[in-house]
């Protein structure tokens, strides 16, 4: 069975006026179709179309003549994890069981803040910020271009998209912007807290 864009946990303009419906049209409906397109099409007739798309990630990550299939492959679930990183009227200080290991391994939610802002603007080029688990503690980490969390033995929490795709529209060539307003007005602490639970 191909791989298939999963449904947007929101409407298109529900995170309007931080990122706009524009946008999503586009990141979403172009951009994360195209890599759920591209890789149906780079899997056609192979073994691993029958796979789940966290083991087709794993297995080509691998094989450096599965490149094509990799970016593909980590792009789908990297933006299905970054929808789900954001909601309308997100934002703001972390809650519960995550703000507790936010100031346990960051040692305040200032400087967890300080980290992550850090990491998406140094970021050159193409890639995503992260908050994972790594052998039971939090860290803040990058990836370059597809590459994520799992390809590393990490378990990731939360993401934010730094490719210019991702802002380009809405804030041009202001990624500091971007990411501020990502962490004050959208990021998802219930998934986060979620995906904390679920690698316990
Ligand atoms: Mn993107």
């Amino acid at each position: 069975m191909a791989f298939e864009l999963p449904a947007l946990p929101y409407a298109r303009d529900a995170l309007a006026p931080h990122i706009s419906s524009n946008t999503l049209d586009f990141h979403y409906g172009k951009h994360h179709q195209a890599y759920v397109t591209n890789l149906n099409k780079l899997l056609d007739g192979s073994p691993l179309a029958k796979k789940s798309l966290e083991d087709v990630i794993l297995e080509s990550a691998k094989d450096s003549s599965k490149a094509g299939v990799f970016n593909n492959a980590a792009q789908v679930w990297n933006h299905t994890f970054y929808w789900n990183s954001m909601k309308p009227g997100g934002g703001g200080a972390p809650k519960g069981d995550i703000a507790d290991k936010i100031k346990a391994d960051f040692g305040s939610t200032e400087k967890f803040v300080e980290e992550f802002k850090n990491a998406g603007a140094t970021q050159f080029g193409s890639g995503w910020a992260w908050l994972v688990l790594d052998k039971g503690k939090l860290a803040v980490t990058k990836t370059p271009n597809a590459d994520l969390p799992m390809a590393h033995g990490q378990t990731a929490l939360l993401t934010m998209d730094v490719w210019e795709h991702a802002y380009y529209l809405d804030f041009q060539n202001r990624r500091p912007d971007y990411i501020a307003t990502f962490l004050d007005k959208l990021v998802n602490w219930d998934f986060a807290s979620k995906n904390l639970k679920a690698a316990h």
